[in-house]
């Protein structure tokens, strides 16, 4: 009967020091959580979702151990990081990282920062908690087409001789303040007034389709555009004026000065025409008496 009891009491005490035993071992933390060494993420700028490779996932041997085997936060290292980490389950370890502001790519293409993952400890409380390496994370800011092209200049003039075609007769050039190539890059240059003997090419070089004359026309007024490679417009379009000076006719020489050879009438204007230095010296429109 002695015996008996002594048995009974032997084996409650054995139950309650297993069970206390496995009470204290599920309380200890052993392992600390394990992330990846690099992360590479992609984000468009003015959005918060960043797209991460690997995904975000902490490990933790000690799972599935309540507390030691669950993940219990991210914590981000670095200076003004744009960019939180948030865990979306504890017990797998999933986490994600998204922008706490909104991103601009003109300021800052790219973020580098470093990421530890933190377990939740040996208890509810959170003591003792273990936590990763600390893992980079390089992150690239997508560019948005937010600008349009700007002309360099206000408007844009040039004076060309009637009868002669013209490999170029003048430059439009226009900048776009996005980040990226294609949507800060000037695609396309184009003539928006119809009719016009000029054409323009993806450089901004505008010259003449066909010999001007200039008792046809004395001066073209031409509005041109340009696009971006994502196809944004110019936020205004520019005016280019081009004069056209008429060429020494023959029949007009007459009288010469020591200089300047002539000074003729022709459509009720005045010119200076002649030769100068061996060279031609093409006519001016002057002012009238
Ligand atoms: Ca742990
Ligand atoms: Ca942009
Ligand atoms: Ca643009």
């Amino acid at each position: 009967m002695q015996i008996r009891r002594y048995k009974h009491f032997a084996s409650v005490v054995g139950l309650v020091l297993g069970l206390l035993c496995a009470v204290e071992a599920a309380k200890v933390n052993k392992h600390k959580p394990w992330i990846e060494t690099t992360y590479h993420g992609i984000v468009t700028e003015n959005d918060d979702k960043v797209l991460l490779d690997p995904p975000l996932i902490a490990l933790d041997k000690d799972a599935p151990l309540r507390y030691a085997g669950e993940i219990c936060g991210f914590r981000i290292h670095g200076q003004n990081v744009p960019f939180e980490a948030v865990v979306l389950d504890k017990s797998t370890g999933e986490g994600v990282i998204r922008a706490k502001d909104k991103l601009d790519c003109e300021l800052q293409k790219e973020h580098t920062f470093t990421i530890q993952a933190y377990d939740c400890g040996e208890g509810p409380d959170g003591a003792n908690m273990k936590k990763s390496h600390k893992a980079t994370v390089h992150i690239q800011v997508n560019d948005i087409n937010e600008y349009s092209p700007v002309f360099k200049e206000k408007s844009y003039k040039a004076t060309v001789i009637e009868g002669k075609k013209y490999d170029s007769i003048l430059k439009v050039e226009a900048v776009d303040a996005d980040c990226s190539f294609q949507f800060s890059q000037i695609c396309s240059y184009e003539i928006v007034t119809p009719d016009v003997p000029f054409t323009v090419d993806k450089d901004g070089f505008i010259k003449n389709t066909e010999k001007l004359n200039y008792s046809k026309e004395r001066m073209y007024k031409l509005t041109v555009t340009a696009y971006d490679c994502g196809k944004n417009r110019a936020s205004e379009d520019v005016l280019v004026k081009i004069n056209i000076k008429p060429t020494c006719k023959p029949g007009w020489q007459g009288i010469k000065g020591p200089t300047l050879s002539v000074t003729l009438k022709r459509h009720q204007e005045l010119f200076v025409c002649g030769t100068l230095k061996g060279k031609s010296f093409y006519s001016i429109p002057l002012e009238r008496d």
